[in-house]
């Protein structure tokens, strides 16, 4: 089977996991639970889960554990999704293609749906955590949600959020010089979007129980693959988000073309140390060249 076809069998199965996330509590609360749906089952690609989920496979990892995981992590990405399209964030009518969730429910649902899907993501892997058989595995669960809920924090999306919040008007961007500039696009995509990937597979390999070695080369992986996404994606968006904190802004089109080249082949020098384990890591990034 093809990675792309993996992945389309994973975001079955991150779909329904998902679901299960947005039971209602109380039948009053049916549209509570619609306006989650709204965000959460919307035509994601499940790049991050399905991350999560191959890096568990190929360190051994067989049970259902990680798929609680992988939906957490697509669980934060879709509160940031949320919160991102705000008129008070970035301001966008559409999201995957559909009305952007405060068009439909209204600015103040999208907050409270952002701030539950945050909290529930969090819920389910705690949960997953306090039901483990036994000390070592809870320890990796537990390890595991550290990781993913350290990518929403300060040192993740909302730090990669404010700055980006900032944007044009940071000092560093508006007087600065090339390096300054290329500093201050490193550190938001850093934090917005590499992170996420970082933490994919990392959770992955910690829920296997990979050795120490095997988790650095994982994080390496990670932070480089996010980051060439970001570049790639920052690259296809030209003339459509001009004006803001971009590789192609900073560096134009052709140069950001190749340092997302360099990017693949860091990012695959990454996989080196894990020998054969590394392959369906390296097959996941070359699937990724399909959407950005
Ligand atoms: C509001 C705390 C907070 C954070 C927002 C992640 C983020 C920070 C903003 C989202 C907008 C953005 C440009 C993110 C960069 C990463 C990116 C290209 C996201 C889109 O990811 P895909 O293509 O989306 O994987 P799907 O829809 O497939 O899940």
């Amino acid at each position: 089977m093809s990675m792309m076809d993996r992945l389309t069998a994973w975001a079955v199965d991150i779909d329904a996991e998902l679901a299960r996330f947005c039971v209602p509590e109380s039948p009053s609360h049916e549209r509570f639970a619609e306006m989650l749906r709204y965000g959460l089952l919307n035509g994601g690609k499940r790049l991050r889960g399905g991350l999560l989920l191959t890096a568990f496979e190929v360190m051994g990892g067989s049970d259902e554990t990680a798929l609680t995981f992988a939906a957490a992590l697509e669980c934060i990405h879709a509160f940031s999704l949320i919160h991102d399209d705000l008129p008070a964030m970035d301001n966008a009518d559409t999201r995957r293609g559909k009305p952007a969730h405060h068009i439909v429910f209204g600015d103040g649902m999208s907050v409270l749906s952002g701030d539950a899907l945050l909290a529930i993501a969090s819920e389910r892997m705690l949960a997953m955590a306090a039901k483990a058989a036994d000390p070592i595995d809870m320890k990796r669960r537990v390890e595991a949600a550290l990781t993913i809920m350290r990518s929403a924090g300060m040192r993740g999306i909302a730090a990669g959020q404010f700055m980006d919040l900032e944007g044009t008007s940071a000092p560093q961007w508006r007087d600065g010089g090339l390096d300054e500039r290329a500093a201050l696009l490193l550190d938001i995509d850093m934090r917005k979007t590499a992170e996420m990937f970082r933490a994919a597979v990392e959770a992955g390999f910690i829920l296997a129980g990979a050795d120490e070695g095997e988790v650095n080369a994982a994080v390496s992986f990670g932070l480089k693959l996010g980051m060439l996404f970001q570049v790639r994606d920052d690259v296809q968006d030209v003339g459509v988000d001009d004006g803001l904190i971009t590789w192609p802004a900073v560096y134009g089109v052709e140069e950001s073309k190749s340092r997302a080249d360099e990017l693949e082949r860091e990012a695959l020098g990454a996989l080196e140390p894990l020998g054969y384990k590394g392959k369906a890591l390296a097959e996941f990034l070359y699937m990724m060249r399909a959407f950005a």
